[in-house]
């Protein structure tokens, strides 16, 4: 890339922005009536913030954190212009966002665009062709456990079907839930730690280790280090844990929750040369406690209301953690993930990893003060945090109700009646129909090649921590398929795609997987190896093991955890979006240790990226 095309791009983009007239989007706040153009302003910096009361440099947005909520109507023409005021270089991607005919908008460096430098601007435009709960965030190394995201809410068009009647057929009923969802609030549940991701990359070298210890876990932003008492950590301390710390003759977990370094250097990283010595005690060891407030979501019933509802879109913006998420004493209806309406299901406990967004409906009669609550269930760390719904009557002697909890400190069920949202079960509520057989099926093994935090699909690793890209961005090769390394797969548009993934090793934690581009259909899982050429030819040997008639669709999916046999999960896709899009895990260590391909869809049909976007 010359360094004249970069700043005749930077200076179109900068003529742009003068030309529009771009209203601030602090507060999410707009200028653009419904299905027009949304325009939004993100100036990102690099400063000192306390979200759990840790001071440290992190990524703010508009001068906040987390950034302000894209509010959208489906079908309007979004801009999004974002100044790079940090010493990194960075790039925004839309997670879920289909960027249909704008893949050069997608925000993965070397995929679809070149690094955003320091002191530059980039302007993302695209069409917001769906509804539903979306989020972004930074895409460039490790910046989204420096805070770089926010939410993103698309308003439904007005013909779009709905699934509230089929949790009440009552027309007070409904006009409260129709008014929840209009006002739908995004809350977005955040794992944190208090080293910037530079740092953290530099130390992971050093000790040829994964640093799999977080410090606290976040509500839009805000929580607290909580230094729990020993006993409190070992009452809920796991089967796996305890044999983890048996294997390195440990009895407790860190007074952080987590699994001790010697843990990961010993045991995790058995046959690997480690240096835990060069981890700061900080890391996994040394807790200190401090706050950064509590979030509170307010929720005041007026008079005219006979009913109150409140619609909270789930955002799971983790660098690591999956989490249970649950309101004490409150069942919810989960009626949206990943965007899309489902068939409601009625829950008191949904589980949250990397990437999810599900969309809940809390019908709420008496006043009180509730806790949210997150607890970690994976087994490298033990945390939990609170935020509080706070709901208040027309009457203000009204007596609070006392609620209690319907899930522990790692994230469990208190009891057997406790109901957890089921992707097993999820049903859309507008299927679409599912080709009965692909044209091309991809195994991909997941594995670790060396150190803990080095991961791969297959042989080759997707260089996502590299700083430097020397390549040029794969959206830019139009319209030669592009091959880099052993990690590109190229699909022809209009035609199926089967994706199976599977365990090379056993033991192996579930990954959350999340595709660019499209959503995806879960079509089968199981254990044992997959002996089949193809998910074709498993189709036809274990049918009792597939789906093609109404299984759970979404942009990310968490393959089946491997304890002592190996598991396969297969997706198909139908390619209808040209473009390149990354397939990664979402957890932070494992896209950045490689776990990552690129796939080219439709490269006979991909678009060509304007001037502007080529020359940047
Ligand atoms: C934009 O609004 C017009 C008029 O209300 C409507 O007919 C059209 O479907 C909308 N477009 C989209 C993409 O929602
Ligand atoms: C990381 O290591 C590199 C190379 O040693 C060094 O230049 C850089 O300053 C370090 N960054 C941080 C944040 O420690
Ligand atoms: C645990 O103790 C046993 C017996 O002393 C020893 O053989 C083994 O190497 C120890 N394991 C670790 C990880 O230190
Ligand atoms: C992954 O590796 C397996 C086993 O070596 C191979 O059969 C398969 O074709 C590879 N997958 C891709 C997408 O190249
Ligand atoms: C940003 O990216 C450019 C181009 O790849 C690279 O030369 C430069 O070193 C990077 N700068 C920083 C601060 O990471
Ligand atoms: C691609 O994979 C093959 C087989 O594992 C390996 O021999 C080759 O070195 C890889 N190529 C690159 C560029 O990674
Ligand atoms: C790709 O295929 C889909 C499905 O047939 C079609 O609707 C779409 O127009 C095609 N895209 C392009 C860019 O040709
Ligand atoms: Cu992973």
């Amino acid at each position: 890339m010359g360094a004249a095309s970069r700043n005749t791009g930077v200076w179109l983009l900068a003529t742009l922005a003068t030309l529009l007239t771009f209203a601030l989007a602090k507060g999410g706040k707009n200028f653009a009536g419904s299905n027009g153009t949304r325009k939004f302003e993100l100036t990102i910096t690099w400063e000192v913030f306390a979200p759990d009361g840790f001071p440290r440099e992190m990524a703010l947005i508009n001068g906040g954190f987390p950034g302000p909520t894209l509010d959208i109507n489906q079908g309007d023409d979004v801009e999004v212009l974002i100044h790079n005021k940090m010493p990194y270089n960075t790039t925004m991607h839309f997670h879920g966002i289909e960027q249909y005919l704008t893949p050069w908008s997608d925000g993965v460096p070397g995929i679809s665009q070149r690094q955003v430098l320091p002191g530059e601007s980039f302007l993302y435009t695209w069409t917001a062709t769906q509804y539903g709960a979306y989020w972004y965030h930074a895409h460039q190394a490790g910046q989204l456990d420096d805070g770089l995201y926010g939410a993103i809410t698309i308003h439904p068009k007005k013909s779009q079907a709905t699934p509230f009647s089929l949790i009440s057929q009552d027309d007070e009923t409904l006009k409260a839930i129709r008014r929840a969802v209009k006002d739908v609030r995004p809350l977005i549940l955040g794992d944190w730690r208090h080293i910037p991701s530079p740092e953290v990359h530099n130390i992971t070298e050093a000790a040829n280790m994964e640093l799999s210890c977080y410090d606290s876990v976040l509500f839009n932003g805000k929580g607290s280090v909580e230094c729990w008492p020993p006993e409190r950590i070992a009452a809920v301390l796991s089967d796996q844990q305890k044999d983890y710390l048996e294997q390195a003759n440990l009895t407790s977990m860190t007074p952080k929750g987590c699994l001790p370094a010697a843990v990961v250097a010993d045991v995790i990283s058995s046959g690997v040369d480690t240096h835990a010595d060069v981890v700061p005690p900080s890391v996994f060891d040394v807790c200190t406690a401090s706050s950064g407030g509590k979030e509170v979501i307010a929720v005041t019933k007026t008079a005219e209301e006979p009913l109150k509802w409140v619609a909270l879109d789930l955002v799971g913006s983790f660098g690591l953690l999956t989490v249970t998420f649950s309101i004490d004493s409150l069942s919810v209806w989960v009626y949206a993930v990943d965007g899309e309406f489902i068939i409601p299901q009625l829950v008191q406990a949904i589980t949250v990893t990397n990437g999810d967004r599900y969309g809940i409906l809390v019908p709420l009669a008496a006043a009180g003060d509730y806790p949210i609550r997150i607890a970690s269930t994976i087994p490298a760390m033990i945390i939990a945090g609170t935020a509080t719904l706070s709901y208040r009557t027309e009457d203000p002697n009204a007596p609070l109700a006392a609620p209690t909890p319907y899930i522990n400190d790692a994230g469990s069920a208190v009891d057997g009646s406790v109901v957890f949202y089921s992707v097993d079960a999820q049903k859309q509520l507008e299927p679409l129909p599912i080709a009965s057989t692909a044209a091309q099926s991809f195994p991909l093994y997941m594995r670790t090649v060396g150190a803990s935090f080095e991961w791969a699909l297959n042989s080759s690793q997707f260089p996502a921590a590299v700083i430097d890209w020397g390549t040029e961005p794969v959206i830019l090769f139009h319209p030669q398929p592009y091959v880099q390394n052993n990690v590109t797969l190229t699909t022809l548009n209009d035609t199926w795609i089967d994706l199976v993934f599977i365990t090379a090793d056993a033991p192996m934690p579930p990954h959350p997987i999340h595709k660019h581009g499209n959503k995806m259909w879960r079509i089968g899982h199981g254990e044992g190896e997959f002996t089949w050429g193809s998910v074709n030819e498993a189709i036809a040997a274990i049918p009792g093991s597939f789906n093609l008639v109404d299984p759970p669709r979404r942009d990310g999916f968490v393959t089946e955890a491997a304890t002592d046999a190996k598991t396969w999960t297969a997706v198909r896709y139908h390619v209808t979006n040209p473009g390149a899009w990354l397939l990664h895990c979402h957890i932070q260590s494992h896209l950045l240790g490689g776990m990552a391909v690129v796939i080219q869809d439709g490269v006979d049909h991909w678009p060509q990226a304007p001037p502007e976007y080529l020359n940047y």
